[in-house]
């Protein structure tokens, strides 16, 4: 590789939009045949997700979906864009590897509630308090589908499953007000059967600079069916939705949330079963991203236009 490569920018970040070409469509989006079983809440987020990258309207080659091990890490498959499938729980520091090397690319990662805050736990509060630019999206169906019915952290207690075949025992995960206390600086929720709202929310989290996260309900019918049912307005439930603050002056205003009061969230989150659904929590802090742009563009200016081989040639010569 010559030295002229190595000092062109690393990084070069486009617009978004796909000008002077078609726009992206669902049918280039598709790719293979999704395998969940027929009623699996998971079709539903595939269908909103494919909705959401046409509005976004991104060039298609600069879409990154990731994910870990489980029914619902399954999602990259079944989307047409670049994308791994990474160990169980591990897709994280993976896409946030890649968000930080290539950031002309748009970084979306996928896994259910065991991949997440089970095995994955540790580096979900890692990737949120290091605001990295990604969108995370939890399929949260409270059992570890692909395995066949083991308790998640998310199960409720009572949960029959077959480590639990008494009923699970221990404090469930509130997913929320993990999120919240673990620094990520977009936090929503969503259900699966609630189609435009999950949009809605995947969209804006993709808009959001930093390490945005969605937790979508999502039932799975063969191992958890009916689990999230009280939120399901054609089953009888509530789907309380999160009104945000429009900040008009009107009396009203004040009862609305504002999405950047983390008490307020907190507030939210602790709300028992079905909960609230919709933008809990957004604040602006420096991405991770832009702290290392940051860092490299000051090395840079101190070391007088060296290029990156010369840089690292001189590192060696002083570990000689
Ligand atoms: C390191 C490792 N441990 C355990 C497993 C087995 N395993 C695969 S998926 C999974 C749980 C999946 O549950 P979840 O993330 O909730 O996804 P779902 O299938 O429910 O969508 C487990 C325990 C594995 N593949 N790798
Ligand atoms: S086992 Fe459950 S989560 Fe997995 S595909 Fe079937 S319904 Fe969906
Ligand atoms: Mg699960």
């Amino acid at each position: 590789m010559s030295s002229e490569t190595i000092t062109a920018p690393l990084v070069e970040v486009p617009p978004a939009g796909g000008e002077g070409r078609a726009p992206l469509a669902k049918k280039t989006l598709v790719s293979d045949h999704p395998t969940w079983c027929p009623g699996c809440g998971d079709f539903a987020v595939l269908a909103s997700f494919y909705k959401v990258l046409e509005k976004l309207n991104y060039p298609q080659e600069s879409i990154v979906t990731f994910a870990g091990i489980g029914c619902s890490s399954r999602f990259p498959y079944f989307v047409n864009s670049h994308g791994g499938h990474f160990i169980h729980g591990r897709s994280l520091p993976f896409a946030a590897a890649i968000s930080l090397g290539r950031e002309d690319l748009h970084v979306f990662n996928f896994g259910g509630d065991g991949d997440g805050f089970s095995i994955g736990g540790n580096h979900l509060f890692h990737a949120a308090r290091k605001n990295t630019k990604m969108t995370y999206v939890i399929m949260d169906n409270s059992v570890y589908g692909l395995t066949k019915k083991q308790t998640s952290p998310t199960s409720p207690i009572g949960f029959k499953s077959k480590t639990d075949p008494w009923g699970a025992m221990e404090q469930p995960v509130n997913p929320m007000k993990t999120l919240l206390t673990a620094g990520a600086t977009f936090v929503a929720r969503s259900h699966a059967t609630q189609v435009n709202h999950m949009i809605d929310m995947m969209h804006r989290a993709a808009l959001h600079d930093g390490f945005s996260v969605v937790e979508i309900l999502s039932e799975c019918v063969e191992f958890n069916e009916g689990a999230f049912d009280s939120a399901n307005p054609r089953k009888g439930g509530a789907f309380k939705t999160i009104e945000l603050k429009k900040n008009d002056g009107s009396p009203e205003d004040a009862a609305r949330h504002d999405p950047t009061d983390e008490l307020a969230a907190l507030k939210l989150a602790l709300d028992p079963a079905p909960g609230h659904f919709g933008v809990f929590y957004q604040v602006k802090r420096p991405t991770k991203n832009q702290l290392e742009r940051d860092l490299i563009a000051r090395t840079r200016e101190k070391t007088k236009g060296a290029s990156a081989l010369q840089l690292l040639e001189g590192t060696f010569a002083k570990m000689r």
